[in-house]
């Protein structure tokens, strides 16, 4: 399979992030996307090609204009105030606050952030606009015939919502490529999210539309980030009742019980119809992820993928989270190599 890759991800180098907190070296880094396209090189996957431009007219079917504006712009208006550090939040509005837009960037921060884990710097909207690009570069190559591409994108994209960022994530990507394949002419797709978090921004995105299926495999939000979301009662509403999904996990979670849940997953999606498959491949399911604690092993990740390849579906893969950096490529190679072997 292909894979769709380009170095503007670099911009995004984060310095630190608030973790339950301390401010500690920032998880999400240049060096995750490195270890990944050495890996597939090293295993010759396919041919690497470079992204398209393309305009924000797919990223504004799912994004508001709002989130969209103020990403492209938030850096300049930081360094207005003669900070030369990264951008962070530190106040929110929480019901009873109120949710007034502010002139102000740090009331600006706390409107469109979820959390104080995602620093925004000089290079960030060129990279996210690139890692977007990816996405849509990839997509284009299944929706034109091929079996399957691989989005290599970075910065990350599944707790971005329709008009917030957060969780390393600034704009959907997976959720980018699902609306392109719809309005190229799928009638339905589904999105299955793998990645240890919850995908919040994900589900918040379609959980009124019954045209895109989404399951989300992550820890319980009663253990985990992002804790206010992602419990198995959401289903979805209106037209999107029943077009959800949510399959929390516990903590200690290891191949045994995942591959249950990812059953679960695989066969409501062949129910379902879809006619493309969207996938966000994070690895921080990973026994040796610094953040995550579920006990997936390298060997369990070509299983995923010779699950996933079964539904037979056009399928795009992009890239999530997986914060063991020097495992990473081999995981997330294993599982593109599962499915090729089927
Ligand atoms: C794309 C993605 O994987 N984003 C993840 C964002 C997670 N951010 C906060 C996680 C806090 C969980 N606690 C970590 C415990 C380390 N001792
Ligand atoms: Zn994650």
């Amino acid at each position: 399979m292909r894979t769709i890759y380009t170095e503007a991800h670099r911009q995004q180098d984060g310095g630190h992030e608030l973790l339950e907190g301390q401010f500690v070296k920032a998880h999400e880094s240049p060096s995750r996307a490195d270890f990944v396209i050495n890996r597939v090189r090293e295993v010759k996957l396919g041919e690497v090609l470079e992204p398209q431009g393309f305009s924000l007219d797919p990223i504004l079917k799912v994004h508001d204009k709002g989130l969209v504006d103020f990403l492209a712009t938030a850096w300049d208006q930081w360094a207005a105030t003669g900070r030369t550090f990264d951008a962070l939040p530190h106040v929110w509005p929480v019901p009873g606050l109120g949710r007034r837009l502010s002139d102000s960037i740090d009331g600006k921060l706390g409107y469109y952030a979820i959390d104080a884990g995602t620093p925004i710097m000089k290079g960030t909207w060129n990279a996210v606009k690139a890692s977007a690009d990816v996405a849509l570069t990839a997509q284009k190559l299944v929706a034109t015939g091929e079996r399957a591409a691989f989005a290599l994108c970075r910065p990350p994209g599944h707790h971005a919502g329709s008009d917030f960022y957060g969780g390393y994530c600034f704009l959907n990507n997976a959720g980018i490529a699902a609306q392109a394949f719809r309005d190229q002419g799928a009638k339905r797709v589904a999105i299955l999210d793998v990645d240890y978090h919850h995908g919040n921004g994900t589900q918040q995105m379609f959980f009124e539309r019954d045209d895109v299926l989404t399951i989300s495999l992550h820890a319980d939000p009663k253990q985990e980030f992002p804790y206010f979301i992602g419990y198995a009662d959401e289903i979805g509403a209106g037209a999107g009742e029943g077009y959800h999904m949510n399959l929390p996990l516990p903590w200690g979670t290891d191949w045994a019980r995942y591959s249950e849940a990812l059953e679960h997953a695989m066969k409501r999606i062949e129910q379902y119809g879809a006619e493309a498959l969207v996938v966000s491949l994070g690895l921080d399911t990973f026994e040796e992820d610094p953040i995550s604690r579920f006990k997936l092993k390298q060997g369990d990740y070509p299983k995923m993928g010779e699950r996933i390849a079964w539904a037979d579906l056009p399928t795009l893969f992009v890239m999530e989270g997986g914060y063991a950096v020097e495992a990473l490529g081999v995981n997330t190679v294993n599982v593109l190599l599962g499915f090729e072997q089927r």
